[in-house]
C-alpha cells in the first residue's frame, strides 16, 4: 500500500541530536537543539517546578479531562503574564486564550484559526531565516508562506532597512509573524526604538502581527522585559495573536505547556472567537494535557513559587550571558581566530548564530565530535566550563582552515 510513500529527509534540527548520540567520543558536545543544560552538561529540572510537583502530589488530583481550551486557571495566568496587569484588552476581559500543546501547538492553532476566519489574506511573512518549524506549521494550517528580510550576513546583525522595505511592500493585511524576544536562529533583536517603528509600519500597512514568544524571560532574564514588543504593540492599539510555550522558561520542555491567544474587540467578540477556537481544537486532539498546565499554573499563581522561578529563569539567562563572554574571550584573546566575533556577545537568548560555514560544522562534527545545526547556530546553553576550551580551539582550528 504505501510503495509511493518516498523517505523523507530527518528533521534538520533533531537530526543533529541523533548524530550526536551515535558518535562515541568523550570530548563530544551537542550544541543542536534548542534545550537549557546546566553548569555540568545535564538537563536541569528547576526547583520552582519540583515544589510545584510536590504541591500537586499533596493535592491528590484527578486525571479527568480538561476542557477543550484547557485549564482556566492557566489560561488566565500565562495571559497575564504575556500582556501585563495593565493591558487594556487584559482589564477589559477581551482577550480569547486557548491552552495548547506547548508554543508549537498555538502556532499550529493559530495558524488553522486564520485560514478558516481571517477575511483579508491568506499570506505569512516570516523573517528570512526563522525557526525551522515555522514554514511547515503555517503552510500546513492552510497558510501561504512567505518572507521577509531579517538578517544581514555582512554586518551579522538586523537588516532593519530590508526589514522595513519588504513589510512596507507587503500586501495590506497581510499578517506578519515576530519573534517577540529572542529570535531564533539569530540571537538578532530590534531594538525597543525599532519595535516602535515596526509597529508603524505595521499600522500603517494594516499587517496583522501575529507574536512567537518561546523565550519569554530567557533573553534578559526579566518577564517583564522581554514582553516589551508584545506590550507595546498591545499598548499601540494592536490587535495581536500569541504563541506563548512554557518549555523553555520552565523547563517544562517535554509536558507540552502554552498558550495561544487573540486579542477581540470586546467581551463579546472574544467569546465568539473562543466558541471558534474550540471547533479548530476539538478534531486536532480534543484537550491538552494537564500535568504540565497545573505545573505552570502553580508557578504563575502562588507568589512564593514565582518569586523563585523568577529568580531562575534570571539565572539560566545569566549563565548563558556569561558563556558568550567567555567564549567571546577564548576565540579572539586566547586564539587569535580570525574575524570579529562581537556577535557572540551582542546576540540574544539561546542561540548564537556564529558565521560557522556548513562546510566549517561538518568539519567540527567529523573532527571534533561537535554538533550544531548546518547554518551555524549553536545552543549556548550546550556549553560550559568543562568544554568550552576545547570547542573554542575547535572552532579556531575549523577558521583557520
Ligand atoms: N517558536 C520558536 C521560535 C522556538 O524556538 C520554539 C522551540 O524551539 C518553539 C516556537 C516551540 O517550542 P515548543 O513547542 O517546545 O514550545
Ligand atoms: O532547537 C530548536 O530550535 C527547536 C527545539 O518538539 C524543539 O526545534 C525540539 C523539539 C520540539 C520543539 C522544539
Amino acid at each position: 500500500t504505501w510503495s509511493n510513500v518516498p523517505a523523507g529527509p530527518p528533521d534538520p534540527i533533531l537530526g543533529v541530536t541523533e548524530a550526536f548520540k551515535a558518535d562515541k567520543d568523550p570530548r563530544k558536545i551537542n550544541l543542536g537543539v534548542g534545550a537549557y543544560r546546566d553548569g555540568d552538561g545535564k538537563p536541569y529540572v528547576l526547583n520552582s517546578v519540583k515544589k510545584a510537583e510536590d504541591l500537586l502530589r499533596a493535592s491528590n488530583p484527578d486525571k479527568e479531562y480538561l476542557p477543550i481550551t484547557g485549564l482556566p486557571e492557566l489560561t488566565k495566568s500565562a495571559t497575564q503574564l504575556a500582556y501585563g496587569v495593565d493591558s487594556v484588552p487584559f482589564k477589559t476581559k477581551s482577550i480569547a486564550t486557548t491552552q495548547s500543546i506547548s508554543g508549537t501547538g498555538a502556532l499550529r492553532i493559530g495558524g488553522a484559526f486564520f485560514a478558516r476566519f481571517y477575511p483579508h489574506s491568506k499570506a505569512i511573512y516570516l523573517p528570512v531565516p526563522s525557526w525551522g518549524n515555522h514554514t511547515p506549521i503555517f503552510r500546513d494550517s492552510g497558510l501561504e508562506v512567505r518572507g521577509y528580510r531579517y538578517f544581514d550576513k555582512k554586518t551579522v546583525g538586523l537588516d532593519f532597512e530590508g526589514l522595513k522595505e519588504d513589510l512596507k511592500n507587503a500586501p495590506e493585511q497581510s499578517i506578519v509573524l515576530l519573534h517577540a524576544c529572542a529570535h531564533n536562529p539569530t540571537g538578532v533583536d530590534p531594538t525597543p526604538a525599532q519595535w516602535k517603528e515596526i509597529s508603524d509600519i505595521v499600522k500603517e500597512r494594516k499587517l496583522f502581527p501575529f507574536f512567537d514568544m518561546a523565550y519569554q524571560g530567557f533573553a534578559s532574564g526579566s518577564t517583564d522585559r522581554d514582553a516589551l514588543a508584545v506590550r507595546l504593540f498591545v499598548s499601540e492599539g494592536h490587535q495581536i495573536a500569541l504563541a506563548q510555550s512554557f518549555a523553555k522558561n520552565m523547563g517544562l520542555y517535554g509536558e507540552r505547556a502554552g498558550a495561544f491567544s487573540l486579542t477581540a474587540a470586546d467581551p463579546d467578540e472574544k467569546a465568539r472567537v473562543e466558541s471558534q477556537l474550540k471547533i479548530v481544537i476539538r478534531p486536532m486532539y480534543s484537550n491538552p494535557p494537564l500535568h504540565g498546565a497545573r505545573i505552570a499554573n502553580a508557578i504563575l499563581s502562588n507568589p512564593g513559587l514565582y518569586g523563585e522561578w523568577e529568580a531562575e529563569v534570571k539565572g539560566m539567562a545569566e549563565r548563558i550571558i556569561s558563556m558568550r563572554e567567555r567564549l567571546y574571550n577564548e576565540l579572539t584573546h586566547t586564539h587569535k581566530t580570525p574575524g570579529e566575533w562581537g556577535h557572540i556577545k551582542s546576540q540574544i537568548g539561546m542561540f548564537s548564530f556564529t558565521g560557522l560555514t556548513s562546510p566549517q560544522t561538518k568539519a567540527l562534527a567529523e573532527r571534533a565530535h561537535i554538533y550544531m545545526t548546518a547554518d551555524g547556530r549553536i545552543s549556548m546553553a550546550g556549553l560550559n566550563g568543562k568544554n568550552i576550551d576545547y570547542f573554542a580551539e575547535s572552532v579556531s582550528g575549523a577558521v583557520k582552515g
